[in-house]
């Protein structure tokens, strides 16, 4: 059954083999040099899935230098950027060629839907890079009207050696949507994935080799973010970090910048996105949109629509609609084409996001549906509703980062802007009306970097993606996405007897 690929249960079944769990260092697959290994873990079972080299200071400092190398003496730079485009359309081929392996891999390293994977994730993946490969050759500057007789002109230049940090949560979407606009751009990397997640990543770089980068300029250590991670964002050789995650390791982060070389950072960190339900909508639409904005990808999601403000008018009824919808999400196995979601990352996760439903409870939340564990193996959650949320309660305030929504009735245009805007992050909001004067109100009055209108998680490549407040600053995807990878050099030269 196997033999003619897709399309058989049997073979979609079927566990990926896992091919590469070294660090990927000038072009090689290598162990960490204290030889030391950490399990990854299958969060459908809790199950070792493999031994991973462990990198930390000593190997991040030989990532660096071949990158260095890469950057200041090797072609990458220098190449037109047309050939950096070639190169980057063979890299998303391949990734095209891989699909169902990297889905597999993502599925049971991060508990990710297979089936979505397949159809939505890798191939966005691979037209991320298709995206910024278009734009390498398309790259330059301006040519300046000065005040004096003088010409200038300016050159977008590569920013040089790049350290990009990522979550687990989209490991497949974080890696190229990071190295796609840093490679147009000709700058060389090291990328440090997180601990849940090694696997796809190092395939990803073994499909770059394959694709014809030169050996140093993408180079993946995997490890902790405590050795690994801060070893790179304090290193004096690396001139700018990209990172997601957390706001607390955002801010150690900009830290171990500051305290080293000042590298620029770029910060996509947490957020409590609002999701505003008024009157006029639709609330067979509304409902579903505000269940997909609470589970999809088990909630794991930073833009997650977890404070759901609905107006008093059409509240009941939503309520109703919302109980009739949420019975039909079944959570189960990735692998499973039935399934919405899938289990937590890892049982830190699933702990803390269970944590947080007791908390709900304890300080006088509803529950409203949902709220246990999966009586089975691994780290499921129910899909879990509370009504009742006063804004003070820590569920109203915390990232939850699990498949738990928190319902908040509110009576006019004026007061919702005001109560979602009560928050330390800003990363998106959802505004759910016909009314085209609230739309336009409300999507201005909030401090966030990406509004949705009658829409939830409506991401687009072209459309940059990144936070107003705590949620962090900088931009991934859209050209926002490519011009943090680029530096602005004046040159200015004189012109005698000009006659402009
Ligand atoms: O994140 P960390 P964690 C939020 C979400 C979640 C919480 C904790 O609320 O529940 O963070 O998740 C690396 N120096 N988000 O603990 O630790 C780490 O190895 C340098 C939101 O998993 O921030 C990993 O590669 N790097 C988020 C990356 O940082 C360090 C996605 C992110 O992990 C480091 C993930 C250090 N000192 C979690 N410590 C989003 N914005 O989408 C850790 N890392």
């Amino acid at each position: 059954a196997e033999s003619n690929g897709n399309g058989t249960l049997e073979s979609y079944l079927k566990l990926p083999q896992i091919k590469f769990t070294k660090l990927f260092i000038n072009g090689q697959f290598v162990d960490s040099v204290s030889g030391r290994t950490f399990e990854t873990i299958d969060p459908r079972t809790g199950e070792v899935i493999a031994n991973i080299a462990e990198g930390d200071k000593k190997d991040v400092d030989l990532a660096v230098q071949a990158a260095r190398d890469a950057f200041d003496h090797g072609p990458w730079p220098r190449l037109p950027g047309v050939e950096r485009r070639k190169i980057l359309m063979k890299f998303a081929d391949l990734i095209d060629e891989h699909t169902e392996e990297l889905a597999k891999l993502d599925a049971i390293d991060a508990g990710k839907l297979v089936h979505l994977a397949k159809i939505m994730e890798i191939p966005e993946a691979a037209e991320t890079l298709r995206y910024y490969a278009g734009a390498a050759d398309k790259i330059h500057g301006e040519t300046l009207k000065m005040s004096r007789e003088l010409q200038g002109y300016t050159l977008h230049e590569p920013m040089g050696v790049v350290g990009h940090i990522i979550p687990w949560n989209f490991p497949s979407t974080m890696f190229t949507m990071k190295v796609g606009p840093a490679l147009a751009a000709g700058c060389t990397m090291i990328v440090k994935p997180a601990e849940q997640t090694p696997l796809s990543a190092l395939y990803y770089a073994h499909l770059a080799k394959l694709a014809g980068i030169p050996d140093g300029v993408l180079n993946v250590v995997t490890g902790f973010g405590h050795t690994a991670g801060a070893a790179l964002s304090s290193h004096m050789d690396v001139d700018m970090i990209s990172f997601t995650g957390s706001t607390e390791v955002g801010r150690l982060v900009m830290q171990a910048a500051a305290t080293s070389n000042l590298k620029p950072v770029c910060l996509e960190l947490g957020g409590k996105s609002p999701f505003m339900i008024f009157d006029d909508a639709d609330v067979d639409k509304v409902a579903e949109l505000a269940l997909q904005g609470s589970y999809f990808n088990k909630g794991e999601i930073c833009v997650a629509g977890s404070r759901v403000f609905v107006q008093e008018g059409i509240y009941v009824k939503f309520l109703i609609k919302l109980k009739e919808k949420v019975k039909n999400w079944v959570v189960g196995d990735p692998f499973e084409p039935t399934s919405h979601y899938g289990p937590q990352v890892d049982k830190k996760q699933y702990e803390r996001v269970l944590s947080y439903i007791e908390k709900g409870k304890k300080e006088g939340a509803t529950l409203f549906h949902g709220g246990k564990a999966l009586d089975r193996k691994g780290y499921y959650i129910e899909p879990t509703i509370f009504i009742d949320v006063t804004d003070d309660m820590t569920i109203a305030k915390e990232e939850i980062f699990g498949p738990v929504m928190s319902i908040f009735k509110f009576k006019t245009v004026e007061e919702v802007i005001k109560r979602a805007n009560a928050s330390k992050y800003g990363l998106a909001a959802g505004v759910m009306t016909n009314d085209l004067n609230i739309a336009n109100t409300v999507s201005r009055s909030i401090r966030a970097g990406a509004i949705w209108m009658n829409c939830y998680f409506a991401f687009d490549r072209d459309s940059p993606y990144g936070g107003y407040k705590m949620s962090g600053f900088g931009r991934d995807l859209g050209m926002d996405g490519l011009k943090k990878y680029l530096q602005v050099k004046s040159v200015v030269t004189p012109i005698y007897n000009s006659p402009w």
